[in-house]
């Protein structure tokens, strides 16, 4: 396979300056003709042949330059596309035709078939698998897209920009006409033709246009959009509030698709969703559904302008429409709900996962060096880290700044493909700063470790932070240079009080600052501190690094748990108690073997009190709202512990976990209960969609959980009254979490298990109508820890529920077995046999998707021997099958590297 390396970027040799498409839509054989109107930038005597990439499942039928047929001499056709020998000179026109297959096409890329109707994917390269184009980000034209089909099987036949004509044709068919003024790269090209309801609504623009806003769904499924269209609206709203952004078009759609890779794509006016992020009723989607849908919607929403009209000049720039874009749904997800808790969420996501990416075999940077398949770069570090980049030039120019950095973007880019270095000289030219310390960060992977070592002085009254950071080397970047990371601190005195900031000579800083840390090894001195004070380091988590900090004591995170005015750092103390007491017992339950597992924690002290106190402080202040409290008091991920521990062994730290919470259950049970009883359903309240009504349900169903970890009888009961009971799907999904929670702790005594099974069976035939509740059963079993799961694992892919060729159901399945830490690293092996098997079987019907299932293989290294070397064997089995995708074999022969 090839490898893209970003230095070999060179601009297209020419430019398609305009699209016109027709499709003819077909069950069988659909035939596309394109024709381009193509600009040469070379003088006639340079000009080189013209490539315009092709999949080979598209079949070129006629090709014809300026009207006339182009002898067969003239051009040549292989696997990867087409090429025109000799342009003519000056400018000319291109007629492609072409035939393609949507009904064969398993992998959803280009255009393909779900639920009967067409759609398309185009992102990143899946234009080619449509017609013959220079598919490439930097090619940006305008597009006028012609559709015909059947009328009865397709009444909508829908494209990017504004409809322009329309008519019935011979034979039952009839056609529509799209215009999109606005230039794009074809990536953001999509068309939708099917049998579709739609909802309508509208939204007025702040200059005071109307804008019709449509989501198309299947029929049975449109009375689940309300949520979704307010989102949006919600988002418009957003846009031009806080950035000053108005929607460009008068038509804004969404569609709603059940086959589908990833979330969702924000193709020009023409959005495309997995309907798990459009569809939600109170009573098929979770609290956490309806707030992925928010931010999706948003997320997509707002792409328009960083992505669409700003978009990227290559692949390897991802990240400045990614990281950006993320980093702007993360704000409006935090000023629609409660900003405390989405940072939460959102550094807890990027720690247990991306931190794991970036310590792995597939490190890189935010800005990736070279890919084989550009779709293995949708990552968490693209993503999720870039925005943690984005936030952290928002920390050093302070929000005012950041968005007069924003608005030289636009104006200096609108209608353009750039790069992060654009973006970056954007942010630093509007604040007549110099940012090039920042610009490390687009080059460099690994999370960086920071060391912070403090020091008072009493005599003359000073306070030394000294910080040293360094970088672990990573695949192909052994040496590694000093990042700038951005602190943003307070100091507390003894009362909780906090100390005016005064650096050595420096201006009074009130009571929080960001210091820039930019040097290997750095020190700050503060002046004119009272007393010893506890530090508040990287509130809000200012910058995605790995801190340390020497000599702090349980005290002072205690004092820090009970004082910071900076939420995120309250939470993180509690959390970095916790993270110290896991290691601990899982270093006594590793070293010793005597007596039982429990026997052996109780004889490490068990659940230390200093933490059952701070979770008891927590669970009844009356200041912390119920989310945040439900998060306080949740054990960090093993994935988050397991860089603290080499060669971990994953079943033994989940027991340990387990422990911890049956210890915490007990020991808090009267604070859970009256937690339980404070925030249950009143009957016949109806359910919403609040901040508050959502915490009231994540703090009751949390505890709820704790309790199921006891594996009693009378929890189980509870559990199983309250899965009959429940009015909404957060209720109904937590119960059955936790019957599940229970079942396996039970292990082999009979009413743990027969429970579970009673409710699972029970919530299979109350929804196997709906596809999408069904995906969460599927999820939840797949996932389960009840030992020797494996079997009915396998068992589930023949269940009617399970299609192999959705990827929702993949996902739930496969991603989520998993991420089961006793039947996934099964020491037998079985559970990673298994995975095997499912990579190789969907990788001949999805490359995109094996190659996500193939991923949960490159931890492999933070694992025992024994684990890594079965795990290993199984990338090898999969490297050494034959016709293996180019996504598979790039995750799995780097991760073997
Ligand atoms: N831009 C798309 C992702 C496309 C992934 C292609 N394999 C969704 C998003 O980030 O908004
Ligand atoms: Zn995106």
């Amino acid at each position: 396979p090839k490898e893209c390396f970003r230095k070999d970027y060179k601009p297209p040799p020419y430019v398609i300056d305009t699209v016109h498409l027709t499709f003819l839509l077909n069950e069988d054989v659909t035939r596309v003709e394109s024709r381009l109107h193509i600009l040469p930038k070379q003088t006639d005597e340079q000009r080189p042949p013209l490539f315009l990439n092709g999949r080979s499942d598209v079949k070129l039928v006629a090709l014809k330059v300026n009207g006339e047929v182009a002898p067969e001499d003239a051009y040549e056709v292989n696997s990867s596309g087409l090429t025109l020998k000799s342009p003519p000179a000056g400018e000319f026109d291109l007629e492609v035709h072409t035939e393609c297959q949507p009904q064969n096409n398993t992998s959803l890329e280009g255009l393909y078939r779900s639920g009967g109707n067409f759609c398309t994917q185009c992102e990143a390269e899946g234009f080619r698998g449509i017609t013959f184009f220079q598919d490439r980000p930097d090619v940006m034209a305008t597009y006028t897209t012609r559709i015909e089909a059947d009328k009865s099987k397709y009444p909508v036949l829908l494209s990017n920009g504004n409809l322009v004509g329309s008519g019935e044709l011979d034979g039952g068919r009839h056609f529509t006409v799209w215009e999109d003024p606005f230039r794009k790269p074809c990536y953001l090209f999509a068309l939708v033709a099917g049998d579709l309801a739609m909802k309508e609504d509208t939204f007025k623009t702040c200059s005071g246009r109307d804008v019709a806003l449509r989501i198309f769904t299947r029929a049975h499924d449109s009375g689940r959009v309300d949520f979704a269209m307010q989102s949006l609206k919600r988002s418009m709203k957003w846009d031009e509030e806080v950035f000053g952004l108005e929607y460009d078009l008068d038509l804004f759609n969404i569609v709603a698709v059940d086959d589908f890779n990833m979330g969702a794509m924000e193709n020009k006016s023409l959005n495309i969703f997995n309907s798990r992020l459009v569809l939600a009723t109170p009573d098929t989607a979770t609290d956490g559904d309806f707030a992925r849908i928010e931010g999706v919607v948003g997320h997509e929403y707002f792409h328009n302008y960083t992505g669409n009209r700003v978009t990227c000049r290559d692949w390897f720039q991802l990240t400045l429409k990614e990281g950006l874009t993320v980093y702007r749904d993360q704000e409006f997800s935090a000023d629609m709900n409660s900003r405390p808790v989405k940072r939460v969420e959102d550094v807890s996501r990027l720690r247990a996962a991306q931190f794991s990416e970036d310590n792995g075999p597939m490190a890189h940077p935010i800005r990736p060096e070279s890919y084989i398949k550009m779709d293995n770069f949708y990552t968490l570090t693209v993503y999720e880290k870039g925005a943690e980049v984005v936030r952290m030039y928002e920390a050093v120019l302070g929000k005012e700044g950041f968005r007069k950095g924003m608005d030289l973007y636009f104006q200096r880019h609108d209608g353009q493909a750039v790069t992060c270095d654009d973006f970056l000289a954007a942010m630093a030219d509007a604040n007549g700063e110099d940012l090039s310390a920042l610009g490390k960060w687009y080059s460099q992977a690994g999370t960086p470790r920071l060391t912070v070592t403090t020091d008072y002085n009493p005599s003359d009254k000073t306070y030394k932070l000294r910080f040293q950071q360094a970088t672990d080397a990573t695949p192909g970047q052994p040496e590694k240079a000093a990042v700038l990371i951005p602190v943003r601190l307070g100091l507390l005195a003894k009362d909780g009080s906090e100390i005016p900031l005064k650096l050595q000579g420096g201006a009074d800083l009130g009571t929080e600052t960001v210091l820039r840390v930019t040097e290997a090894d750095q020190e700050f001195v503060f002046q004119d501190v009272p007393e010893a004070p506890v530090p508040s380091l990287l509130r809000g988590f200012s910058a995605p690094v790995r801190m340390t900090v020497e000599g702090q004591t349980d005290e002072d995170l205690l004092h820090l748990l009970a004082h910071d005015t900076d939420s995120f750092n309250r939470w993180e103390a509690g959390h970095v108690l916790a993270k110290k007491l896991m290691l601990v017992l899982y270093s006594a339950a590793k070293d010793s073997n005597e007596g039982t597992l429990e026997q052996r924690l109780a004889a490490a002290g068990g659940v230390k009190a200093s933490l059952v106190g701070a979770y008891r402080s927590l669970l009844t202040d009356s200041r912390v709202d119920g989310t945040f409290k439900a998060y306080a008091i949740s054990l960090p991920e093993m994935s988050e512990l397991i860089d603290k521990i080499p060669g971990a062994d994953p079943t033994l730290l989940h027991e340990v976990r387990e422990f911890m919470t049956r210890e915490l259950a007990q020991q808090l049970r009267s604070e859970l209960e009256a937690a339980i009883k404070e925030n249950d359903c009143v009957p016949g309240e109806a359910y919403e969609f609040s901040a508050a009504a959502c915490a009231r349900r994540a703090l009751k169903n949390k505890a709820l959980g704790y309790l199921s970890a006891l594996g009693e009888p009378e929890v189980t009961e509870q559990l199983l009254r309250r899965l009959k009971e429940a009015t909404n799907m957060t209720d109904e999904i937590s119960a059955l979490a936790a019957l599940d929670r229970a079942g396996a702790r039970l292990g082999g005594t009979a009413s743990g298990v027969e429970a579970r099974t009673a409710a699972m069976d029970g919530y299979y035939s109350k929804w196997e109508k709906e596809p999408l509740v069904i995906l969460k059963w599927l999820a939840l079993q797949a996932g389960s820890n009840v030992p020797g799961n494996v079997a009915a694992v396998k068992r589930l892919m023949s269940h009617p529920a399970f299609n192999i060729n959705n990827p929702n159901n993949c996902y739930s399945l496969f991603l989520g077995f998993a991420r089961s830490p006793v039947n996934f690293h099964a020491a037998d092996g079985s559970g990673y046999e298994f995975l095997g098997d499912a990579v190789l079987a969907v990788d001949k019907i999805n490359h995109q998707v094996a190659s996500r299932i193939v991923g949960a293989f490159t931890t492999f290294k933070q694992y025992d021997a024994e684990r890594q070397s079965m795990m290993r064997a199984q990338l090898q089995r999969i490297l050494d099958t034959q016709g293996l995708s180019e996504n598979v074999f790039e995750i799995a022969s780097k991760s073997l590297k």
